[in-house]
């Protein structure tokens, strides 16, 4: 078999998990794996890389295509002699759908009071509290890419007022859309902030102080709440624990932090309206990382132009 087709893996998943999605992935491919030092890279044409060693492009130096084993990919952006060959985000629609699901589902929690109720129980308390519906509430979508987009729609079809932001304006049915010059106007409509946004230049800390005190007070859940899955680079997390703290905000469910895993010490963890995942809003399907980047390498090689391609300029 010729190095030609060698596929580098250098994925931070469950090792059984990827051996099995091996088993019936790259026909006609040799497969290696990063993780094993003694292996020789040095022909190998694509790796698929999630978190990968820092060494891998000095082993790997014919690399001619990078997959990210995830959509998000300012970590491979930021890697130390990254060479300048496309990436290829990973789009697929089980991601996506797990995605909107945690979005949906957080966004209902807060509706229907679960934080609330849960705090409730621990005191043994009965306490009917009040029961907005959905149009009274405005979601706000910070990201209307293949996640925000997808997120809106099913949030929508729940009953929400939905409003959504993004660099460059959307035109999606039933939903007022924002554009960067309009984020006060954004952000003084929203209830309950959702950020699906990569982690670049313009985005990180983009979550601060100042635009949580933007947000719209005395709405149906009386304070906003803010929702983020997008990357912890973009949310200041001091500011977050301040607003937390003062009632500028009056929750948040994080799945995406400055560190992961969240420190130990992080007053995070301990704060009654915060709820925490540890990003696992969706999770990559490994069965189809593989399916998607085999059938870029074909597309590839048969001379077709590579989909999901990372746009180095503004980072995602
Ligand atoms: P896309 O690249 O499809 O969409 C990104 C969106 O963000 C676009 O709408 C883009 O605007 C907008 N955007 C980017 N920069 C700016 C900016 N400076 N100002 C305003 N809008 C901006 O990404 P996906 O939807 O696929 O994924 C979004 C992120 O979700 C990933 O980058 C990753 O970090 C995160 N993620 C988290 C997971 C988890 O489990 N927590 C799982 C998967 C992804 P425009 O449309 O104008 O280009
Ligand atoms: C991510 C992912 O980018 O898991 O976080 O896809």
């Amino acid at each position: 078999m010729s190095a030609k087709n060698t596929v580098v893996v250098d994925l931070k998943f469950e090792r059984r998990e990827v051996d099995a999605a091996l088993v019936d992935a790259f026909a006609g491919r040799t497969v290696l794996r990063a993780s094993d030092p003694d292996v020789d890279l040095s022909e190998a044409r694509y790796a698929v890389i999630w978190k990968p060693e820092p060494d891998l492009f000095q082993r790997a130096p014919k690399l001619e295509v990078l997959f990210s084993g995830g959509a998000g990919v300012d970590h491979i952006l930021a890697m130390p002699g990254l060479p300048d060959i496309p990436v290829v985000r990973f789009v697929d629609e089980s991601l996506t759908t797990r995605m909107s699901e945690w979005v949906v589902l957080q966004a209902l929690s807060h509706l229907r009071q679960v934080p609330a109720y849960l705090k409730q129980q621990r005191q043994r308390q009965w306490r009917e509290l009040s029961q907005p519906e959905a149009k009274e509430l405005t979601v706000g979508v910070m990201g209307l890419g293949v996640l925000g987009l997808d997120s809106v729609r099913k949030l929508k079809v729940m009953g929400f007022d939905v409003v959504g932001w993004s660099r460059s304006r959307k035109t999606i049915e039933g939903i007022e859309t924002f554009d960067s010059g309009g984020l006060d106007a954004f952000l003084g409509r929203t209830d309950i902030l959702v950020g699906l946004l990569p982690l670049t230049p313009d985005t990180r800390g983009i979550f601060d102080a100042s635009l949580f005190s933007r947000l719209r007070q005395g709405g149906a859940l009386g304070k906003p709440v803010f929702i983020n899955a997008g990357r912890g680079g973009s949310q200041v997390e001091a500011d977050l624990v301040a607003a937390l703290e003062n009632g500028i905000l009056g929750g948040a469910l994080l799945d995406v932090f400055e560190k992961e895993p969240l420190p130990a010490d992080s007053p995070l963890w301990a704060m009654e309206n915060v709820i925490v995942t540890p990003h696992a809003a969706s999770a990559s399907d490994v069965r189809a990382l593989f399916r998607n980047a085999e059938a870029q390498m074909d597309r590839y090689e048969a001379g077709e132009p590579l989909q999901h391609l990372v746009d180095r300029k503004t980072g995602y």
